[in-house]
């Protein structure tokens, strides 16, 4: 058997349903081998950084690994960044790239390039893969996909990248004659100690403002109902970081909001005045900690749960770490003894974080005509179909996003976390529609990056993707334009002076993909219900006053209950039970 057909047969034996890819010389064995086929459907972008991207969407939304694939050279090095955010936010991904024939290849020559568009993406992409793979021996393929397959998946997930070079792609095979993968230090995964879960359940009983924090991983574990039978059974309050937003459904009482830098003010004082955090699969990045992490929930005993032990002790100093994968570890919880001796009664503790939330809502109701950003996403939250799935670019977008959205048990909420690359809202949803067939898909860009990918708005056309497009214009970079206000005198080199849009309606329009435009807060109701009234791609383009601005932001070295706008000292002390810290240095 040829290899490149070989290689697509295992891509469908591992339930992989779509290939996003560009085509190019170094892969057209590859290609050829997709010809005709029906358990595998190409999908051809229009740019390798979408391809991999929509990839990246489509494992995001619980498709299965992602599959991209692109030629060698250019499309190999285009692929880069949906790679890194595979690596940096735990996304299973295959990532296939063609290469020069062997024969051609330079391996240890000390010259530059050998064959045509011949580059080394093999070594570019080591530092953002948990494996790369160069296949210079087609009796390898077996042994090296089996082994990528399971290395993106286990563990904490991300992507891999194999590189075919051309004569291994055409040489052929017996597949019965080939090597397989052996998996090395399999065994039972590691168990949590019973003391370790004793000691945890005896400190949630004698602890008084407990909050539970959900990152990235309680999604990527397949923990979420896990989490939601925990928290309602303890009763303790449910925060979470962006990447952990669509754990835990909003509409739960015992959901306390998204802290972090540009979290909701109420989130952040939950977890600055909480005595017991238990911190579930997330990294205490510095967006969510601020710059200085020894001032983050400085009040709080926290319990890090993480897969990936480098994460512990890394950026906070964790009471107990425990290096687990999340469902195993709530599982444990669960149903462990501890359950069942009687809780102290956390209702005082989530009243006051209920009223934090009175007193610092999300959104006010706007009195301008123009359209109020986290109203908007207010406003679209009780407007989104029931399962939805909801991508979200970056940008002051994301965060009025991840502010203001409600996203229930149902609805998903997929955003670039680490790499938080411009332009991905677009390929993140096509990716999470072929993954989702029938599920009503948003894809949410600000101005600045919708340009980045607004080419796939033919593969959306193409295949009629349900998705619907939104994108929040402000005449520029905002999320730059805001760090220019507050750091650089207002200087908007290059977020504002230097910076245009086309006409985005004549633009979609000639897509022929239904464009429409508003400009005032109360448009927002029957503009939604047009967008929703179909599955057929859409789009809507939401302009915005150029000074939006996300509200409350933490400043660089104050920690995270002090967010600007500053409140006044003496309400700032009202608020808190742990004590106050100096005025920072501020730069
Ligand atoms: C690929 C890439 N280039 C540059 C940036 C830096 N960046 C972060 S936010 C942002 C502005 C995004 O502008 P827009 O999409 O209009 O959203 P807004 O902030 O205006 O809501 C930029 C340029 C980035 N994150 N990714
Ligand atoms: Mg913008």
């Amino acid at each position: 058997m040829k290899v490149s057909d070989y290689v697509i047969d295992s891509l469908a034996a591992q339930g992989v349903t779509h290939i996003f890819e560009i085509c190019g010389g170094a892969i057209s064995h590859l290609l050829d081998s997709l010809y005709g086929r029906t358990d595998i459907t190409t999908v051809s972008m229009h740019h390798e950084m979408a391809a991999a991207i929509a990839a990246e969407g489509y494992a995001r939304a619980g498709g299965n690994i992602g599959v991209a694939m692109a030629t060698s050279g250019p499309g190999a090095t285009n692929l880069i960044t949906g790679i890194g955010s595979c690596y940096f936010d735990s996304v299973p991904c295959l990532f296939i790239t063609g290469q020069v024939n062997t024969y051609e290849y330079k391996f240890k020559k000390p010259v530059r390039q050998i064959g045509f568009q011949e580059t080394d993406i093999v070594s570019i992409v080591r530092p953002i893969v948990k494996e790369s793979h160069l296949v210079d021996d087609e009796k390898a393929i077996r042994r090296v996909l089996e082994g990528s397959f399971d290395c993106a998946r286990t563990g904490r997930p991300g992507p891999v990248l194999i590189d075919i070079p051309l004569n291994i792609q055409r040489a052929a095979v017996d597949v019965d004659g080939l090597e397989p993968f052996v998996k090395k230090g399999m065994g039972a995964g590691k168990r949590i100690p019973a003391a370790t879960l004793k000691k945890i359940h005896a400190q949630i009983r004698s602890s008084e403002r407990p909050v539970i924090l959900a990152g990235g991983g309680v999604r990527a574990s397949g923990a979420c109902a896990d989490l939601a039978r925990f928290a309602r059974a303890t009763g303790i309050p449910v925060v979470s970081s962006l990447m952990g937003l669509d754990a835990f459904p909003h509409d739960d009482s015992l959901f306390s909001g998204m802290i972090g830098t540009y979290g909701n003010r109420y989130a952040n004082l939950a977890v600055a005045n909480a005595d017991f955090i238990l911190a579930l699969g997330t990294r205490f990045d510095t967006r969510q900690t601020g710059t200085r992490p020894e001032t983050f929930a400085r009040g709080a005993k926290i319990v890090h749960v993480d897969i990936d032990s480098r994460e512990l002790g890394n950026k906070i100093h964790a009471w107990i770490p425990v290096q687990s994968d999340i469902r195993q570890f709530l599982e444990a919880m669960n149903s462990h003894g501890g359950m069942n001796d009687p809780l102290p009664d956390f209702s005082g503790w989530r009243r006051r974080i209920g009223g934090y939330r009175e007193k610092y809502p999300d959104y006010t109701r706007p009195d301008k005509p123009a359209i109020d950003p986290n109203s908007f996403f207010h406003t679209l939250s009780g407007q989104l179909p029931a399962d939805s799935i909801v991508c979200v670019d970056v940008g002051q977008i994301q965060m009025w996003a991840a502010q203001s959205l409600a996203i229930t048990e149902t609805q998903r909420f997929l955003t670039e976390g680490g790499m938080a690359s411009i332009g991905s809202a677009l390929p993140m949803a096509i990716g999470a529609s072929f993954a989702q067939p029938g599920k009503p898909i948003v894809a949410i860009a600000g101005d600045g990056g919708f340009q980045l990918n607004i080419q796939e708005l033919q593969t959306l056309y193409h295949h009629q993707c349900p998705v619907k497009v939104i994108v929040l214009n402000n005449g520029g970079y905002g999320m730059i334009r805001q760090f220019q206000e507050q750091y650089l005198n207002c200087r908007f080199q290059s977020s504002g002076i230097g910076y245009s849009n086309p006409d985005f309606q004549a633009v979609v329009s000639a897509y022929k993909i239904p464009a429409r435009k508003i400009t005032r807060n109360d448009e927002i109701p029957a503009a939604l219900q047009y967008l929703f009234s179909d599955m057929k791609p859409g789009f809507l383009e939401v302009v915005l006053d150029e000074d939006a601005r996300v509200r409350p932001k933490l400043a660089v070295n104050r920690p995270v209950e002090d967010q600007e706008p500053l409140l006044d000292r003496k309400e700032l002390r009202e608020n808190m039970i742990v004590a106050m810290l100096p005025e920072p240095d501020t730069p």
